[in-house]
């Protein structure tokens, strides 16, 4: 296909005032009757032709203002309909297509799912119903029609409000009308028709709307669908409050079904969901499952003004909804739970997805100025650092100047398709600050680097810190420039208290200073003693810091450190440090530092349990060879790891032990954050119990596994079995088949943990467990479970030096694509690491790779990845 460019962005040459939809639907012909209120764009192009975009339709009529068209007067394809000669400057173009949602195998458009009918439309999906500008800039007013036989699908369920239903005489089907009062693009267009059960509740608004809230799910699962219902009244309450936006329309639908590409999708008043991220119960869903569900509810709730209310000109800006949208549900999340334990987790997060991608052959700017496939920029970088973005810029603000620019972005923006452009400038009219270079993070693509060395003056009682900063090349970005990085930072005495931040006279507010250009010097008076200076608090910007902080200054600042994330960080990386020895060297170096920190830090009693578990967690594989960025053995990270998690474990037995008792559960399970906390520690516990595999640690962990009342707790005890080669292992596994052969999400988990074990076995086993019959490839959650997970988690075996690893993965993409390109295009992303393999690995996975890129046929989305990940 071919490349896109921002820069060539034209209005539409054609509106659509209203559109009229009717669906008939049926399981293989579905007709699909759309009457569009076509208006010439006084912006757009004079002169220019009818053109909309379709995806394998068939046409079956046209008619222009009720009368009928053939000939030579349009052209259709499956892909497009063009009228050259429209006949004057608004008209009603009806057209009638004809779709086989059961053939949908890509979930893009209408689909079945569990033999329901729903859609998927962002971002192209709306052209694979019908004929239609298919892009977010042309907005308007929906009104669907959806019939069905009523034994097959008694639920209708569309966008807006309920205006109408009955039964359609003399036949055995049904009929609902919804109408959207509310402008917006065809990507928010949902339908859904099915047999499903409702659970329902309401909501009062704070001016006094009454809104329905229905959340439907197959029969049998009401039960498990109350969190994700609690979870959405508190993001409506809590948008009120921290945003000041209320919900708009009389109700709110979430449809959770089983096959679907992404998470969730936010269609205007009918969100459709992954089940994953609805339904729960304490037996059935881990405390990870339950955030989960808290943060995408949430999410997809908020996105009803960020991305719907105010759209995307085109999708360039895609991060202009998502990041900010992720910025949103992190807050709320933050908000409800433990801040300081949501920064950690969502920076961990980030390091792990976004850094890495920023490191490869698939970096990208926030927001992209060129793309092949749309699909393919779904990322991390657009979401994950799109949000960082937003954080930044609240940091930069202040809390008043930030709400000021959202305020402003919300009254300027309603009902519009807008721009990064709108956004940064609405902050900028706001608050009278020139944005100009912090618009660079949205532009220039890669991680920057930021070198931080001190020097104590201890006559002038001054503190100097020298910073560099430099943005490493990324691809179609050979040079940058310096960016506005806002560096939230604290001096800390020898008593472990900061000092008062001064430059000369000033004094540093909410202590941040501004580092703007390549380099920098900054000069804090006023101080008694050499400082211990802890960066880059509450990571306030998105870089990879290098200081030279000692390993003692680190042992120090996770003692004393008055910033939680930093005590977390500074622990983190002195395990880092000895990792990266251990990996390049095959030993590891003394540990007592990590040893006396996390002693410290587990004995701490004004600490948090769900703290000390993240800052007690070493550093993944992942981690660890991004921080070696070049000739990373996996194997060799991988014994690093093993050793170092031996000696802590071996060191800390008794506190071990001693924890492991005291965070036992004292009562009925919650999946309250503190409850989760205690979890989340005790398992910590459990797991480095049992690191040696000795007998004693293995029988904790089957007994914990036999005995768990709740889904955390029995899956990591079978984590813990996994990772040991006893016979308890299988046992165990079998059991926890057993127990939950019916339950799909449940049996995702199972083959999640198969396929993370570091054992030459484990691709013969996967191979097995893709003819289990609880294996599809047509599901993407099974496809991410096994397959998906054995590429992003197992890096020894889908690494292996023989390169059977990345030849399974590739021969797994290249059967999916013909069914879901943009799953598979997704698997194939997990080679994006390659380069930083040692060279027989890496020429591995590079033959994996071209093997794919050669193969004639590829879907869009298969092709684009295989060619830049070569680039
Ligand atoms: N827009 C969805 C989301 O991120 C993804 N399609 O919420
Ligand atoms: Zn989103």
């Amino acid at each position: 296909p071919k490349a896109i460019h921002l820069s060539d962005y034209r209005p539409p040459a054609w509106l659509v005032d209203k559109v009229d939809l009717d669906f008939s639907l049926h399981p293989s012909q579905t007709r699909v009757t759309s009457k569009l209120s076509l208006r010439r764009n006084p912006a757009g192009a004079p002169g220019a032709p009818v053109v909309l975009d379709g995806d394998g339709l068939t046409l079956v009529r046209l008619a222009i203002d009720g009368k009928p068209l053939a000939g030579p007067s349009f052209e259709a394809t499956p892909d497009r309909l063009t009228l050259a000669h429209p006949p004057a400057d608004a008209f009603v173009l009806e057209i009638e297509t004809l779709v086989d949602p059961t053939a949908n195998t890509q979930l893009m458009g209408l689909y079945r799912t569990s033999s329901n009918y729903c859609t998927q439309c962002e971002p192209e999906g709306f052209r694979r119903i019908t004929y239609y500008p298919d892009r977010p800039d042309v907005l308007s007013v929906f009104t669907t029609r959806v019939e069905a036989d009523e034994a097959e699908a008694p639920v209708l369920l569309g966008n807006g409000n309920l205006v109408e239903s009955g039964k359609v005489d003399g036949t055995s089907r049904h009929y609902a009308v919804w109408h959207d009062p509310w402008p917006k693009p065809s990507y928010l267009f949902a339908l859904v028709g099915g047999r499903l059960a409702k659970i329902s509740d309401s909501f009062l608004t704070r001016s006094g709307r009454e809104v329905e809230l229905g959340i439907y799910v197959e029969h049998g699962k009401e039960a498990r669908a109350g969190y994700a219902m609690d979870a959405l009244k508190r993001s409506m309450r809590w948008d009120e409050e921290a945003f000041g936006r209320e919900y708009d329309l009389d109700v709110f639908n979430i449809v959770a079904v089983s096959d679907f590409n992404m998470g969730a999708m936010e269609n205007k008043g009918l969100n459709v969901f992954n089940d994953k991220y609805v339904l729960a119960t304490p037996e059935t869903a881990t405390d990870a499952d339950y955030s989960g569900i808290e943060g995408v509810i949430a999410h997809e709730y908020f996105h009803n003004w960020t991305g719907n209310r105010i759209t995307c000109r085109d999708w360039f800006q895609l991060c202009l909804k998502e990041g900010l949208t992720v910025f949103r549900d992190q807050e709320f999340s933050s908000d409800e739970r433990s801040r300081p334990v949501k920064r950690i987790a969502d920076v961990r997060a980030l390091k792990a997805a976004q850094f890495t991608e920023d490191q490869g052959p698939l970096a990208h700017p926030v927001r992209p100025e060129t793309y092949r496939e749309i699909n393919n920029f779904y990322t991390a970088t657009v979401y994950e650092k799109g949000a960082e973005v937003v954080r930044m810029l609240k940091t930069l603000l202040g809390e008043a100047g930030f709400r000021a620019g959202m305020d402003l972005y919300f009254e300027r923006h309603d009902g519009e398709a807008a721009t990064i452009e709108d956004f940064v400038a609405s902050f900028a009219d706001a608050t009278g600050r020139d944005l100009s270079q912090f618009a660079l993070w949205y532009a220039q693509s890669g991680t920057p680097v930021l070198t931080v060395s001190g020097a104590w003056d201890a006559e002038a009682g001054t503190y100097r810190l020298d910073v560099a900063q430099e943005v490493p090349p990324t691809p179609g970005q050979p040079t940058k420039k310096p960016m506005l990085i806002p560096l939230a930072l604290g001096l800390v005495g020898p008593d472990g208290r900061d000092r008062p931040l001064a430059l000369g006279n000033t004094p540093v507010e909410n202590g941040v200073v501004e580092v703007s250009e390549a380099r920098q010097s900054f000069l804090f008076t006023g101080l008694d003693a050499r400082p211990v200076p802890s960066l880059n608090r509450g990571f306030s910007a998105p870089v990879n810091l290098v200081s030279d902080l000692t390993e003692q200054d680190r042992v120090f600042l996770a003692a004393h450190d008055a910033d939680p994330f930093n005590r977390f960080d500074a622990i983190q990386r002195i395990a880092l440090e000895m990792l990266k020895t251990g990996a390049r060297t095959g030993s590891l170096p003394a540990t007592e530092a990590l040893v006396t920190a996390a002693r410290a830090i587990l004995a701490d009693t004004t600490l948090d349990a769900a703290f000390k578990a993240q800052a007690l967690a070493l550093p993944g594989e992942g981690e660890v060879a991004r921080e070696l960025a070049k000739d990373v053995d996996p194997d060799a990270v991988f014994a690093a790891r093993k050793a170092l998690r031996l000696a802590v474990g071996t060191a800390l037995e008794g506190a071990f032990a001693t924890t492991y008792a005291a965070m036992a559960a004292t009562g009925p399970f919650s999946p309250d954050a503190a409850s989760a906390g205690r979890r989340a520690l005790r398992n910590l516990s459990l797991d480095f119990l049992a690191v040696t595999g000795s007998a004693e640690g293995i029988a904790r962990a089957k007994a914990q596994f036999e005995a768990a009342d709740n889904m955390t707790d029995r899956i990591t005890a079978l984590a813990v079995l996994t990772q040991h080669e006893v016979p308890e292992r299988e046992a165990a596994l079998q059991a926890f088949y057993d127990r939950f052969e019916r339950d799909a999400l449940v049996i995702d988990k199972w083959f999640t943990l198969q396929a993370q074990i570091a054992a030459p076995g484990t691709l013969e086993r996967i191979k097995d467990l893709m003819l289990h019959p609880a294996f599809s490839l047509g599901n993407p959650n099974r496809v991410r479970s096994l397959v998906g997970a054995f590429a992003a988690t197992n890096p020894t075996q889908f690494n292996r030096a023989d390169g059977a690893g990345h030849e399974f993965v590739t021969d797994v993409v290249l059967t999916l694509d013909g069914k879901n390109p943009q799953v598979a295009a997704r698997l194939l992303a997990s080679f994006k690491t390659f380069r930083q393999l040692e060279p027989v690995r890496r020429a591995s996975a590079e033959r994996a790779l071209r093997k794919v890129a050669e193969t004639p046929g590829l879907s869009p989305d298969v092709a684009d990845i295989a060619t830049r990940a070569l680039g």
